[in-house]
């Protein structure tokens, strides 16, 4: 069952489907934390009515459906600032009244002995963890392919390490008296589809193999506040590991199934293949995310840097493994040195950050990250696919600086 991409072919594979447009809804209800936290300096904002709360100038706005963090506002701290946080929607972010009183919102359990269906409320008195993850959208690193995938032109910062809070799926899966016989796929379904619109074609609902259920969790707070309408309120599959489309939003329905979903969501989008084919189930489509880590700091916008001690700084993190090593190359690669791992280590689907002090002297320098997790360091190019997804590779993610 395992769907690995990384055995592909590193070579040319093609383009797909039209995203859905997200369009603006109500503003969500925000945590007072959050509401607090707006900045009178931002600048006025081009963002949709439901992200207004997201610090603008922390953020690029590519559409309504696609909010990216910049390079450097994923926040020094191991932790992404949620008014940071990047947005990605294929359908409209829900409103309040779609969404209703929160703790009545329900989630059916299916594919387990005893199916029933549980409403937050309950969901929220039956079990709890923490867990921080790496959330990131699969074409985090389309904006570097040279073929113009359609979709966002993400650079790195559709990408964020969250903290969730909710409840253990094992923990429902007991409740419910166990796993149905046969199951092979955990599916998840999102309660967002707009009321006349065909969920063959629209639904969110994205099927992982069963043991990611394991990992899993409904989470009903991140960043230690509830869940914004944004990203996914009142409550949300979080899929540790797997890329950000399987961490479904809004979710309303969970069932282990013996096949995966037939949407175009789980059969024709999100798979891997080479320029020119359309998506198919005969594809690798997102799932575990491979090895990957990126400067922070210095980069692109940085301007001169003092010669002398430059501080370099960034993020990695190895999908369902943890990162063991990140090494920093100053000269496209020729070389490398061993950055160290600072910060709290939350496990192993959260991000570490590293940090590597280096004497420059007055010159201009490519800077490259290459992190390893479970026996894998990420490659030098991107492997090419149509709609420019799963870009772990440090080439194209090296920023280049000027020391004088
Ligand atoms: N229900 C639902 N879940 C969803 C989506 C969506 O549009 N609807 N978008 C997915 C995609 S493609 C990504 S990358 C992440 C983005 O999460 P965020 O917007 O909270 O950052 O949510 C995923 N889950
Ligand atoms: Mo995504």
């Amino acid at each position: 069952m395992k769907n690995k991409v990384s055995n592909y072919s590193r070579r040319n594979f093609l383009a797909g489907s039209a995203t859905i447009a997200g369009l603006a809804a109500a503003s969500a209800v925000l945590p007072t934390s959050i509401a607090q936290a707006n900045h009178t300096d931002d600048k006025p904002t081009d963002l949709p009515d439901f992200a207004k709360w997201k610090k603008r100038s922390a953020v690029i706005v590519h559409s309504k459906s696609g909010i990216e963090t910049h390079r450097n506002e994923i926040g020094s701290g191991l932790i992404t600032p949620i008014r940071h946080i990047y947005v990605r929607n294929n359908l409209p972010t829900m409103t309040d009244e779609q969404i209703g009183k929160k703790d009545n919102w329900t989630v059916n359990v299916e594919g387990v002995k005893n199916p029933r269906a549980f409403t937050v409320k309950q969901l929220k008195s039956l079990g709890f963890t923490t867990v921080a993850t790496v959330l990131q959208c699969s074409g985090n690193g389309r904006g570097y392919f040279k073929h113009k995938p359609s979709g966002s032109q993400w650079k790195t910062g559709a990408a964020a390490c969250v903290v969730w809070t909710g409840i253990p799926v094992a923990d429902l899966v007991n409740i419910c008296g166990g796993l149905a016989s046969g199951v092979k796929f955990l599916t998840g379904t999102g309660g967002d589809l707009p009321k006349g619109q065909d969920p063959s074609k629209a639904l969110v609902e994205r099927s992982v193999p069963l043991e990611a259920y394991k990992d899993a969790l409904l989470a009903w707070e991140m960043n230690g506040v509830d869940l914004p309408n944004v990203h996914g309120a009142p409550i949300r599959l979080v899929t540790p590991g797997y890329f950000g489309i399987n961490n479904v939003k809004h979710l309303n329905k969970l069932a282990f199934t013996k096949a995966e979903s037939g949407v175009r969501f789980m059969k024709s989008s999100y798979r891997v293949y080479p320029i020119g084919k359309k998506g198919s189930p005969e594809y690798p489509t997102c799932w575990e995310m491979p090895v990957k880590s990126w400067i922070t700091s210095p980069n692109d916008d940085s301007g001169k840097i003092a010669a002398g001690n430059v501080v370099i700084t960034g993020v990695a993190f190895g999908g369902m493994d943890a990162v063991s090593r990140v090494e920093i190359s100053t000269d496209f690669g020729k070389n490398w040195k061993s950055a160290k791992f600072v910060g709290p280590d939350l496990g192993k689907f959260a991000w570490r950050q590293f940090v590597l002090e280096l004497d420059l002297k007055p010159g201009t320098y490519n800077l490259a990250s290459r992190a390893s997790a479970g026996g894998k360091s990420q490659p030098e190019v991107r492997m090419e696919n149509h709609r420019g997804y799963l870009h772990n590779g440090w080439k194209d993610h090296s920023v280049t600086i000027d020391v004088a």
